[in-house]
Parts: structure tokens; sequence; C-alpha cells
């Protein structure tokens, strides 16, 4: 299995993992997931709107109201999620393996003020298996804590075809974005970023 460029608190880091055409062909794929499944604003249980817009690919669909975080099987409007695009998946088999393909792919879109509140990624039944993410577009400032929340955090700039994996001990770090840097990929239709998040659900 390949060796990442840099590991961050245990996170691993593979820098430029995906090359121009393959970014291109990945955007193009979720374009089309976008035109089945809309973009929406989910509420956060607080009751607060989320400034990332998102949706998903999968058996499953990340989904938040005043009810909670949760797995959703269909997306708000009804219909059931379109299928992960299978450019997705080959990153998954490249870096977590063939033996188990993930149940959801969430797809999370910053405009240019749009950010991330810490937090760990604990709505999976099993956290044996990694969560793989994709950064596309504009450069993200990631920022990684520890399994406890508070405490110290390094930060790391992701570029458009970074993937990033969290698992093993870091599976249930805390982690957010603080801010994107508008203009610094000409990858998206304007200025944004576009982060996919793979997970083993069930
Ligand atoms: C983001 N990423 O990059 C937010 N979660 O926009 C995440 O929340 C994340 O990058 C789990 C594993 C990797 C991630
Ligand atoms: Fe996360």
């Amino acid at each position: 299995m390949a060796e990442p460029t840099l590991v961050v608190g245990g996170v691993d880091i593979y820098k430029g993992w995906l090359d121009g055409d393959a970014q291109a062909t990945l955007v193009e794929d979720l374009r089309a997931v976008v035109s089945q499944a809309p973009l929406f604003s989910p509420q956060t249980p607080y009751g607060k709107p989320m400034s990332v817009r998102m949706t998903s690919a999968g058996k499953y669909g990340w989904y938040s109201d005043r009810r909670g975080y949760r797995y959703e099987a269909r997306h708000p409007q009804g219909q059931p999620w379109p299928p992960i695009p299978p450019s997705v998946l080959a990153i998954w088999a490249a870096l977590v393996g063939p033996q188990r393909m993930p149940d959801c792919c969430l797809i999370n879109y910053y405009k240019p003020d749009a950010r991330m509140g810490m937090h760990q990624d604990r709505d999976e039944a099993d956290f044996g298996w990694p969560v793989l993410s994709v950064s596309l577009g504009d450069d993200a400032l990631f920022r990684i804590g520890g399994v406890a929340r508070g405490g110290a955090t390094s930060s790391v700039w992701l570029g458009s075809g970074d993937v990033v994996v969290m698992g093993g001990a870091a599976r249930l770090c805390y982690h957010g974005i603080d801010r994107i840097r508008p203009g610094t990929s000409a990858l998206l239709q304007g200025e944004g970023r576009i982060n996919l998040t793979c997970r083993v659900v069930d």
C-alpha cells in the first residue's frame, strides 16, 4: 500500500494523490451526483444552518437536523442517494483496500466563507474502518486535534487532489476546517472547495 506524504496527529495525508485529469473526472462524476441529489444546507441539532452545503452518494447519506446527526437512506426530497461513482471507489480501493467498499460518500461544498467546526466522525457503527477524504478546488486549512475535545492541535493546508485517511488510533480525532483560501485553484467553475468523505456506516 502507498506511503503517506505526511502524518499529522496520526492522520495520513497523501499530497497530490490525484493528478489534474483524475480531479477533472471526479468533478464531472460529482456534478452528475448533484444533479440527481441536489446540495442542501442541513441544520445543526442546535438549530443553526451549516455554512457548508452537502449531499451524498451511496447506500446512506449523512444528515442533520433538530433531531441530531445521523445517516438516512434517502435524500430529503425522497429519492434514494445515487451510487458512489467508480472514480471515488477506486481511490478507496487503492488506499484503504478492496475488501469492503464505503456505504456513504458525503459531498461537502464550501463557498469562500464556509468553514467546519471541530468535530469527530462518530455516527458510524464500526470505527475499525477508516474515513477517507478527498479535497478538490481551493485550498483549505485543516486542523487536527486529539481524541478529546480541546488540547493541542496542528494545522495543515489541504490542496486540490490531496487525500486524507483517518484510521487506527486517529479514527476518532477531532478535526475541522478553519477557512478556505479562495481563488487558489482553477478546477471548479469559480471559487470554492469540494470535500468528499467516504465511510463504512453499518
Ligand atoms: C473537510 N473533512 O476536509 C472536512 N472527516 O472539509 C472532514 O471532516 C474529514 O477530511 C473525516 C476524515 C477526513 C476528513
Ligand atoms: Fe469529519
